[in-house]
């Protein structure tokens, strides 16, 4: 068992749900061996996907994890042997000070890319005004990043729930899921999660099921793609489904045939999920994302129609995908795109994950610093 040590992860709510969602998840790994404070500026946002979370506490405890809610002028207590920022969210400047004076370990947790020139930024120290060491960790899909975040025993337990039809029988059924939907699903309609932004070429994707010959239903959770139709479309039904935890969101893409998720956190668990996916990337100016997506695509294992279904999906006209997506649906394309999902989920998970990394890196890095 290493040595235990003491954190603090500060984040920034800046829109929808990836930055409490990556937070959370770390915050809950590193709690299993470490002391762990997370300060959460917005617990609206929180308790959507956590729904223990009370959004009028100052202080609360879940799980082992202290949740501070971050909000200006507040008590600042003393800082933890290691300060994780999520996203260069700023932490206050006079906890800053605190830091410098405690001689604690400042990280920048930065996005998930696979652009290459990660691996040759990760984990770099850079010297502060403050004084304070900090360094920048970028997750990443190579042994040479900080890799992803994933929990021991995911696969397993991923495993077991897979071996129990039933299981997802229930899990639909508990978030209202028609029955006759439930039906279809147990009889072999392909079960399909639709997490993505407003702008994705949802109805075409409708179009895409409809025309490769699968009965479907797609899942779609409350607030996403409120221009879908929900009810009947020919051979696929949408129906929609609330927000669940996050342990409950990773049930429902283990259950699911195809996972078409978004940002960042969602990525990475329908990579656990092993199976195939459409990433629909959060846009940025200039298409920024765009370089982003094609050097994700460039590491993954996927087929070239399962790519340039990937592509279109995220095209700003949505050009060509459900063409596309048909093809990719049916016969060898799909058949592939399965056998290939299921293998590179496995090859990442041969990989360390990235609390593992975090870890190690602390404990090289704090020997002098006081414990918790
Ligand atoms: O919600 P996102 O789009 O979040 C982010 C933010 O926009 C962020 O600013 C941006 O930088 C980032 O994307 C790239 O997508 P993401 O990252 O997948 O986060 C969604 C989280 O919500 C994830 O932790 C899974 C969780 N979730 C649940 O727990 N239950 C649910 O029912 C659903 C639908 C999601």
């Amino acid at each position: 068992m290493s040595r235990r040590l003491s954190f603090d992860i500060f984040c920034r709510v800046i829109d929808n749900f990836g930055d409490i969602g990556v937070c959370w998840r770390l915050a809950r790994q590193l709690a299993h061996h470490h002391d762990v404070r997370l300060w959460v500026d917005d617990l609206h946002s929180f308790a959507r996907i956590e729904p223990s979370v009370s959004t009028n506490l100052a202080q609360q405890t879940i799980g082992y994890v202290q949740v501070l809610h971050w909000v200006a002028h507040m008590p600042l207590p003393e800082p933890k042997q290691v300060v994780i920022e999520a996203f260069a969210c700023d932490p206050p400047a006079d906890f800053i000070q605190k830091m410098a004076q405690a001689g604690s370990l400042w990280i920048n947790l930065e996005y998930l890319s696979a652009e290459p020139w990660v691996e040759s930024f990760h984990a770099l120290p850079s010297l502060q005004v403050s004084g304070v060491r900090k360094a920048f960790f970028f997750p990443g899909f190579t042994p040479r990043t900080g890799g992803l975040l994933r929990e021991n025993g995911l696969a397993e337990e991923r495993a077991a729930w897979q071996a129990t039809p039933q299981a997802r029988a229930l899990l639909l059924r508990d978030l209202r899921v028609a029955s006759t939907a439930i039906e279809a699903v147990n009889a072999g309609a392909l079960l399909v999660m639709l997490f993505c932004y407003a702008h994705a070429p949802a109805s075409q994707l409708l179009t895409a099921l409809q025309a490769s010959g699968h009965s479907a239903v797609v899942l779609v959770p409350a607030g996403v793609c409120t221009g879908l139709a929900r009810g009947q479309h020919e051979n696929v039904t949408v129906q929609e489904i609330p927000f669940v935890s996050q342990q409950g969101f990773d049930r429902l893409l283990w259950s699911c045939d195809l996972n078409c998720i978004r940002g960042e956190d969602s990525l990475v668990r329908a990579l656990w999920a092993g199976k195939p996916l459409l990433w629909h990337i959060y846009p940025q100016d200039d298409d920024v994302h765009m370089i982003k997506l094609n050097a994700w695509l460039a590491c993954s294992p996927f087929p070239e129609m399962a790519q340039q279904a990937i592509r279109q999906w995220n095209d700003a006209n949505a050009a060509g995908f459900q063409p596309t997506m048909t093809q990719a649906l049916q016969g060898n394309h799909w058949n592939t795109w399965k056998t290939q999902s299921a293998r590179w989920s496995d090859t990442l998970a041969s990989q360390p994950d990235l609390v593992t990394s975090l870890v190690d890196f602390c404990l090289k890095h704090t020997t002098k610093a006081k414990e918790p």
